[in-house]
């Protein structure tokens, strides 16, 4: 691990999508926790969650701070970890609530960086829907299945991050939370336990992607950071170059 620094890259923006969102979903005398109020006709949950197979979403976000209706209490919840899905189902990490009621109301949502990152926290909201909502046809198929899901893509920047956070950013270890562990060895070991797709007994990734998890999708992200990499140190270069410039100038005077 190389030493924390809170220095600044210059010159380099990055950025990472997310998703925050809602689902809830009829309470049923056979999925209704026990003990809470009658009036409850909803499961729901509200989440801060990663894209499908995108760079671990905890190399830049620590913990996320909820803000519940006043009805709930505490009304301020604070989530400090994140949970995964399967690989099969795009093994997407999630900081999330999950609470039952009967109404609709606005969530307060605070996106806490990690340490290394010297930023402070940032806000969104997020409408916990319960109701069907869109198309006619869309509506119909909520009602059908009782559930209901409601997502935003999000963005977040990062402006000259300082050098730690950017090495994070920039790693090639982001996208070991998919690379679910078998016990097997080597690299090949691990890539085979990443989807349903690939073959039995093969230690390869299929080449094309098949919705689940594939060396053409990997090629691709690790050639995005490359780029990334490549770009930061073009920039770093030309900053550099300046600094020189400047300097040439001072002696100059
Ligand atoms: C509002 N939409 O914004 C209204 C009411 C109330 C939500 C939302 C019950 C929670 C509980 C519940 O669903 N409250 O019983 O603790 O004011």
């Amino acid at each position: 691990m190389p030493a924390a620094s809170n220095k600044r890259v210059k010159g380099v923006r990055i950025e990472r999508k997310f998703l925050i969102g809602s689902e809830s979903w009829n309470l049923t005398p056979e999925n209704r926790p026990k003990g809470i109020p009658e009036v409850h006709t909803k499961g729901w949950r509200i989440y801060v969650r990663n894209v499908d197979e995108g760079p671990d979403l905890t190399s830049w976000l620590q913990k996320v701070q909820f803000k519940l209706h006043s009805d709930y209490q505490p009304q301020n919840r604070m989530i400090e970890s994140s949970v995964t899905s399967a690989a099969a189902s795009g093994g997407r990490q999630s900081f999330q609530v999950e609470e039952t009621g009967w109404g609709e109301f606005q969530v307060g949502v605070r996106l806490y960086y990690v340490g290394e990152a010297h930023e402070k926290p940032q806000e969104r909201t997020c409408w916990l829907q319960l109701e069907p909502w869109g198309s006619d046809e869309q509506k119909e198929e909520q009602k059908r299945t009782g559930r209901v899901n409601m997502e935003y893509g999000e963005v977040i920047e990062f402006n000259e991050p300082t050098e730690t956070l950017f090495e994070r950013l920039t790693s090639e270890t982001q996208f070991d939370y998919l690379r679910k562990k078998t016990g097997g060895k080597g690299k090949g070991a691990a890539r085979a336990s990443l989807g349903q797709s690939v073959p039995q007994g093969s230690n390869e990734m299929p080449e094309k992607a098949t919705g689940v998890f594939s060396r053409e999708a990997e090629d691709g992200v690790l050639g995005m950071l490359e780029n990334a990499k490549k770009q930061a140190e073009d920039s770093l270069k030309d900053v550099n170059l300046e600094r020189e410039k400047i300097s040439e100038q001072k002696r100059g005077l």
